[in-house]
């Protein structure tokens, strides 16, 4: 398949270490997925639908101790452990290979190694980046070539070059006390071992397209950002590129497909996707900042997909899509999930492969993080540029949490290192995304905390760099909160489509087209200029949600001060001086 050296050396240690009784290449063509689906399906990996209702389309379900990213165990295996910082788990490289080898080795006795060779980003582009995985299971092999570009035009791409990265993956007895996955950004080396779950084990995805790729951006003066891209078209056809970066399950998929409102879609404005969920950045010929998507399918959150809240994202499943930990409705071999329409089935079963009956139960049918693996090119808005090898000129750079309180719906940052200083103070209630307590407010700066490969104040200080390089053409910086809560817990932010209205006032801005409220946080819009025709809100809900309240705000700040304390003398003096302002102008 290759004669390039550096990649069968690396083979030939990875046979010996793990004993296949076979290797299979995997080179892209639509008759080895095939032989593969059906193979996956003989052994009950993978359970057929109903093809002729989802062409191609295949449920699996993970052990029941294996349902989201593992961050007490994933690890930076840096040289020194001060690289990995305080906001990652850290191991000794070489005790750390040592322990993975150990766990792995034989573990593919009377199995295939699959080698997967792949691209994140589109096959050739400068801005792409190549890696190899060997794995143990077809589910890997079948969500990563949805995933990625996989196949032998990559291997062809790759020539004789060195420059790849190596991944392995055993999902040996899925003993999550043996759970591990350890990334060694130093020696492009990923290795996940015992689990069989998305975001732990397709190492293209969080391991290389950001922890990895974080670490090479830095390098390389380049950004890879746990971000949506999306293009908004206006009805005169100008497009304008927006990065967001939320954290896990708080919208990026949602706000990428979003469906503008009915009055905005009768005026001919139209959304189109690039990305749901991480762009690789860096400043193009112009001076720009240039975002693609490294990725090439959706690994989408299921429960709340729906006709209304995003049928772009519903479409995209209806062909091609491995769906994972759903509910297995037996009447018709079709899927449900909560959130997908009123009428749970009663023959049915669960995630965990039990019988269930939707309309009696009171436990949940989906898991909360079961998820979709959908091809892009399913999508109805996606866009033509998807697999431009340059990408899409960003204008605004959007970070958002989930924060029943304090944080308005939307504001602008003071300038590229306000804008910075946002981000890194971004807080958000957590989500089933990983496992641990739901719903705790924790700080995620840039929505990068389970996902930076290398010490998180070197990351704060590289994104004041990318300012310098970028000079004034860097993109305006805005946060936003769709998430805010009334007394009784209703949100008081209709969200989905209607953020579009959001994303016009963010554009109008990049303009210069659009009034602002100066506050102590950064720019708010004036209520009057947030669009809420055809809305059943009054304008005084909307005041409520953009007022800035300086005492929260203060106490706000106590946190902030307590979370830059982690990063002592190496967070980059900027900051301190961002903080400093912030409490300066709240207590004016
Ligand atoms: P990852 O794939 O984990 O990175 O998640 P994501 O950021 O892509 O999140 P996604 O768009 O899948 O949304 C996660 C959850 O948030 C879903 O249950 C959505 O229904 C909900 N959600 C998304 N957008 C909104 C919104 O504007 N308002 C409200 N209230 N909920 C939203
Ligand atoms: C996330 O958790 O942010 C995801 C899903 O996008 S996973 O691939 O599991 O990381
Ligand atoms: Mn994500």
């Amino acid at each position: 398949m290759t004669n390039n050296k550096s990649v069968l050396a690396w083979l030939d240690e990875m046979k010996e270490l793990l004993c296949p009784d076979e290797v299979i290449w995997i080179d892209g063509s639509k008759e080895q997925i095939e032989k593969l689906r059906a193979e996956a399906c003989s052994t009950g990996e993978l359970i057929k639908l109903n093809q002729d209702l989802l062409p191609e389309c295949y449920l699996h379900r993970t052990a029941v101790n294996d349902v989201a990213r593992v961050e007490d165990r994933t690890f930076i295996c840096s040289r020194k452990e001060e690289d990995a910082g305080p906001t990652n788990n850290w191991k000794d490289p070489q005790e750390a290979y040592k322990m993975l080898f150990d766990i792995a080795r034989g573990s593919y006795k009377g199995k295939t190694m699959y080698v997967i060779p792949y691209s994140m980003g589109p096959v050739g582009s400068p801005l792409a980046e190549i890696g190899f995985e060997v794995t143990d299971s077809i589910y890997v092999v079948l969500n990563m070539s949805i995933m990625t570009r996989v196949g032998q035009k990559v291997v062809e791409t790759l020539g004789d070059s060195e420059d790849w990265i190596k991944g392995l993956h055993s999902r040996c007895d899925i003993d999550p006390e043996k759970r591990y996955i350890c990334h060694f950004p130093e020696d492009n080396y990923i290795i996940s071992v015992n689990s069989g779950y998305g975001g732990n084990v397709l190492l293209g995805k969080k391991c290389f397209a950001l922890r990895i790729a974080s670490y090479l951006g830095k390098n390389n003066q380049w950004m890879a950002e746990h971000m949506l891209i999306l293009g908004i078209e206006n009805p005169q056809g100008e497009i304008k590129y927006v990065a967001a970066a939320f954290p896990s399950a708080c919208g990026k998929t949602n706000l990428a497909m979003l469906i503008p409102p009915e009055g905005y879609r009768n005026k001919g404005y139209k959304v189109w996707t690039v990305g749901d969920d991480i762009a690789w950045m860096r400043k193009g010929p112009d001076g720009r900042l240039y975002a693609i998507n490294p990725e090439n399918g959706f690994f989408g959150v299921a429960p709340g997909t729906n006709e209304k809240s995003n049928p772009n994202a519903l479409a995209s499943t209806k062909k091609g899509t491995i769906f994972t930990n759903v509910v297995l409705n037996k009447d018709n071999d079709t899927v449900w999930w909560e959130g997908l329409d009123k009428n749970p089935p009663a023959n049915a079963i669960n995630w965990k492969g039990e019988p269930w009956n939707g309309q009696e139960s009171s436990e949940k049918g989906a898991h909360p993080n079961s998820r979709f693996t959908a091809p892009a090119e399913n999508c109805p808005c996606i866009s033509p540029e998807f697999n431009s090898t340059t990408g899409v000129p960003i204008s605004a750079i959007i970070f958002g949490g989930r924060r029943a309180q304090t944080t308005p719906l939307v504001y602008q940052s003071r300038d590229w290192n306000n804008g910075v200083f946002v981000g890194s103070i971004m807080a958000s209630e957590t989500t089933a995304a990983a496992t641990g307590a739901v719903g705790v407010v924790r700080r995620d700066p840039m929505a990068m905390l389970p996902f930076c490969g290398y010490h998180m104040a070197d990351y704060f200080a590289h994104w004041i760099e990318m300012g310098e390089i970028l000079g004034d053409k860097a993109p305006k910086i805005f946060n936003v909160n769709w998430f805010r809560l009334d007394e009784e817990g209703h949100f008081l932010w209709p969200g989905f489509g209607d953020n579009f209205r959001v994303l016009e006032w963010i554009i109008n801005r990049c303009e210069g087209k659009a009034d602002a409220q100066e506050t102590a946080i950064g720019y708010v819009p004036n209520a009057e200029d947030i669009n809420l025709e055809g809305l059943d809100m009054d304008i005084e809900t909307l005041k409520d949600i953009l007022y800035v309240d300086n005492e929260k705000w203060l106490k706000e700040a106590e946190g902030i001060e307590e979370f830059y304390k982690k990063f002592g003398d190496k967070l980059p003096e900027e900051l301190k001086n961002q903080l400093a302002g912030l409490k300066e102008r709240l207590s004016k």
